[in-house]
């Protein structure tokens, strides 16, 4: 595998789109033989033998992201390390990278996904704030492929949120009556489509989840997280500016 010399990071327009809309996505940030070695992993570890739906093994099974050797792990991607690097000014660690695949329902209606969450900041996810999220997937994924569904805008509208109410950080706003899922859908979704390799950067505070999979093929997604070094120290805190632990 041999990536880029020097791995491309964001445009001021990107990065003008990411704080504004709470995501951007880098079309074809990673290579061919990079998904190519992926989806081997990925296959290996469900016990599949092909890249058929039938034929890809126990669905019981937790897949990894977890490759081999580290250095061609997600997070360890030049043009995503260059990426995050950028947003983070050197300060945001990886927590982890994990895969998440959505099989296919053939016998399902589709309908777009109508209530996202917020990971981390969740109390019934649990507790584990982080910075930002990247997201890739190792086959193209068309509309009603079980893309990831995001709500453009929503990282601003749960920081005014949690601005008026720190002490629900914790993720106790889940508990308050008076909350609504609505507060944090300032307009509507958009289902990530893309082609196997682009990448979509997204805040912490975005609200997403996924969307049921009518194609005949898993949507098999990567998804690694970061985390600010300082995070036990600033965890509890909502921030004047939202970018105030940034690099941007
Ligand atoms: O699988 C997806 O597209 C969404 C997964 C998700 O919501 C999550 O990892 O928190």
């Amino acid at each position: 595998m041999s990536p880029a010399a020097t791995a491309a990071a964001l445009t001021p327009q990107q990065i003008a789109f990411f704080k504004h809309e709470g995501y951007v996505v880098l079309e074809g940030a990673i290579e061919p033989a990079y998904i190519q070695e992926w989806r081997r992993q990925v296959l290996r570890s469900l016990g599949g033998s092909a890249e058929t739906p039938v034929s890809w093994g126990d669905r019981s099974k937790e897949p990894t992201a977890n490759f081999e050797p580290k250095e061609i792990r997600p997070h360890n991607h030049p043009a995503v390390r260059a990426v995050i690097e950028q947003l983070g000014g050197g300060r945001f660690v990886c927590g982890h990278d994990s895969c998440v695949i959505t099989w296919p329902q053939e016998s399902r209606a589709w309908a777009p996904t109508d209530r996202g969450h917020l990971d981390g900041y969740n109390s019934s996810l649990g507790w584990w704030p982080f910075m930002v999220s990247a997201t890739t997937y190792l086959y193209d994924v068309e509309p009603m492929g079980g893309g990831l569904t995001l709500w453009p805008g929503s990282h601003t509208a749960a920081w005014n949120y949690f601005r008026a109410r720190p002490d629900q950080l914790d993720g106790g706003y889940i508990h308050d009556p008076d909350f609504n899922w609505k507060i944090f859908h300032p307009r509507p979704p958009h289902e990530f489509t893309a082609r196997a390799g682009d990448v979509v950067f997204w805040h912490a505070f975005m609200l997403h989840n996924g969307s049921t999979n009518i194609s005949r093929h898993p949507r098999v997604g990567l998804f690694t997280r970061w985390r600010h070094e300082q995070q036990e120290r600033i965890k509890y805190e909502v921030p004047e500016s939202l970018w105030k632990y940034w690099a941007i």
